[in-house]
């Protein structure tokens, strides 16, 4: 996912959220002219910077004006379109676009006729009803934005950002630095490498012997908008989005200590530097030294620092002190999850659903270039708006999946559906159609406020049925804009390991549903756990690599994830466990 173009990619999505708001609305032809040259940029294959205007222009989504201002990115650094429209919309303006319910429209109206221009101020008119005398806003409106904000977290020095804004930035930025003739290595660390779910900043580490050029360099970037402190060692700026980001520079020989410190957790490092010291040693940002004679004994690599203090390398996702630093000391550390280890995807969408975007050939093809050996369709059960998929077209599919079938002998299609589950449990179809289905994830779509209660019993009975093999996106949270269903997760992780139902990691950056104290909870229980991308794309294939981590942060031993079985031992499973349900 990681590339040259992901500078261009940040830039052109931050080109079309400005967009948005200049044009008041998120459907004006320019937003989707800059979205579809995005998706063309991050879906292309090569070196773009090789390429003339009019060459640019043959590539799909990519039109006469986006061509112009990504040849201008590659020979000034920058589009200039961007930064007027960031001296219009400074970040305090552009992050109140993020709360959910306040669109641009809206928004705009805010700042011309109440003078709001930042949380603070949206606050302060809610706190003073003002936002009520507009025409068309209410107490309701107010009462919404409100527990919006709150939810958000977005005022104060507490703010933190999700992990799904924040990791294309870091990789942007990484990339970017990385490709830097005086960089040696470079790193994004902190808790974004740790893998949490939103973080307070981006801690970048880099190896270089030329500290000075490259922070120069690093500050002209086009993706930093402000500069908060700028020196040899150490610089930080703020993103367009307002999200800070610290860069560190090291010399190559100290990176891995370097890396060590600033991933953290801060609980983790203490136990670390206390297992230096009770050996006479010292552990800090420059490297594992001898306390008396400041002899070095590890810092190149992270590698070396952990096997120096006897403990076997711990994977970021689980440096949290949450009994790693115990298992890694006993050799019994639970394995990470690689990304190598997962044979196939059980849950994609293909443009059968609404809301699909690639067709079945093109998501096969896909699946088939990532070596799987399985991959199961499931697009929308009927019962979802809009999206959903009669059973009469889910017929034709499986004719169009049987003939896809002998031309990828490799790999075995298996014909799901991502089943809805109704506020009591209910599913889609009738139970004899859902059996003639190959493999059906079910997850909530709806009904997201129903006690935790009724959202319990309702998760239960859906495991009961039969044909549900796995229960997608557990709670249907998207990481800081929607809290997810309240469960009880005992229960329902007892309820799994009952029926064998298996329950799923969604990929996906928003969701990272199960999340990961889910998980750990589960760890000394036999639940089966599958890793799925839900996929609406092609492209979206390689979120695969953020179900890895998200299992590894949840101590998921691979052994359990089902999608890491052999093919035969997969399909056996599925067949043995429908059988015990029926
Ligand atoms: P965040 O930024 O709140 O999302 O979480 P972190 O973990 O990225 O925290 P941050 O940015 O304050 O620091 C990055 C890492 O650097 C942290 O995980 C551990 C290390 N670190 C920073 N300050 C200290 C410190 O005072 N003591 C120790 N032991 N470690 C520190
Ligand atoms: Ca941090």
């Amino acid at each position: 996912m990681s590339g040259p173009n992901d500078a261009l990619v940040a830039l052109f999505r931050e080109l079309a959220e400005l967009t948005v708001l200049d044009e008041g609305s998120p459907n004006a032809f320019r937003v989707r002219a800059y979205e579809n040259a995005r998706e063309a940029i991050q879906t292309h294959r090569g070196d773009l910077s090789a390429l003339s205007e009019r060459e640019l222009t043959q590539i799909d989504g990519i039109g006469k004006s986006t061509a112009k201002k990504i040849r201008e990115f590659f020979d000034a650094g920058k589009i200039s379109k961007v930064d007027k429209l960031r001296e219009k919309y400074p970040p305090a303006f552009v992050e109140l676009s993020k709360i959910p319910g306040l669109g641009p429209k809206t928004l705009l109206r805010l700042r011309d006729e109440l003078d709001i221009h930042n949380v603070v101020d949206l606050r302060a008119a809610i706190s003073d009803q003002k936002l009520r005398e507009l025409k068309g806003l209410g107490a309701k409106m107010e009462e919404k934005l409100s527990q919006a904000i709150d939810r958000m977290g977005l005022t104060g020095k507490d703010k933190r950002t999700p992990i799904a804004e924040a990791l294309p930035i870091a990789r942007a930025l990484v990339s970017e630095l990385a490709s830097l003739p005086e960089v040696e290595h470079a790193q994004y660390c902190g808790s974004l490498r740790r893998f949490r779910e939103t973080v307070a900043d981006i801690d970048i580490v880099v190896a270089s012997e030329k500290p000075v050029e490259v922070m120069d360099k690093f500050v002209n970037f086009a993706g930093v908008r402000d500069v908060i402190g700028h020196g040899e060692t150490k610089t930080s700026v703020l993103t367009s989005s307002g999200l800070q980001v610290d860069l560190r520079i090291v010399e190559a020989h100290q990176f891995g200590a370097a890396c060590q410190y600033f991933t953290g957790s801060k609980a983790h490092n203490i136990k670390l530097r206390q297992r230096a010291m009770d050996r006479g040693w010292l552990l800090n940002e420059y490297g594992l030294s001898d306390a008396e004679s400041g002899k070095v004994i590890a810092s190149e690599t992270e590698q070396e620092i952990y096997e120096a203090l006897e403990l076997t390398l711990v994977p970021p996702p689980m440096r949290e002190d949450h009994g790693e630093i115990e298992q890694a000391q006993a050799k019994a550390l639970t394995p990470a999850v690689k990304l190598e280890d997962l044979k196939g995807d059980l849950h994609v969408h293909t443009s059968l659903s609404g809301d699909g975007k690639s067709s079945l050939e093109e998501i096969v093809a896909s699946a088939a270039e990532r070596g799987y050996t399985y991959l199961a369709i499931t697009d929308h059960g009927e019962d979802l708006a809009l999206n959903g998929v009669s059973c009469e077209k889910l017929r034709e599919q499986r004719k169009q999946i049987d003939v896809l079938a002998g031309q990828y002998p490799k790999m075995r299609l298996l014909q799901g559906v991502e089943l809805n589950i109704g506020p009591e449990g209910g599913l889609d179809y009738d139970e004899a159609f859902r059996r003639e289905l190959d493999w059906c994830v079910a997850g909530v779509h709806s009904h997201f406020d129903l006690d935790a209660k009724l959202q319990t019993q309702r998760i239960l009975r859906a495991m009961e049925d039969p044909t549900v093999d796995a229960i997608a996106h557990l709670t249907g949270r998207k990481i800081g804009s929607r809290p997810g269903i309240e469960l009880d997760i005992d229960a329902v992780l007892q309820k799994a390991v009952e029926t064998r139902t298996a329950i799923e990691i969604n990929a996906a950056l928003p969701r990272l549903d199960a999340a990961s104290d889910v998980l750990f909870r589960a760890r000394d229980l036999d639940v089966t756990i599958v890793i799925n991308t839900d996929a609406h794309h092609t492209r979206e294939l390689a979120r695969m690599e953020w179900g890895a981590l998200q299992a590894t942060r949840g101590f998921v031993d691979p052994a359990r994830v089902a999608n890491s079985w052999p093919r035969k031992k997969f399909l056996d499973w599925v067949e043995n466990r429908r059988a015990l349900k029926s």
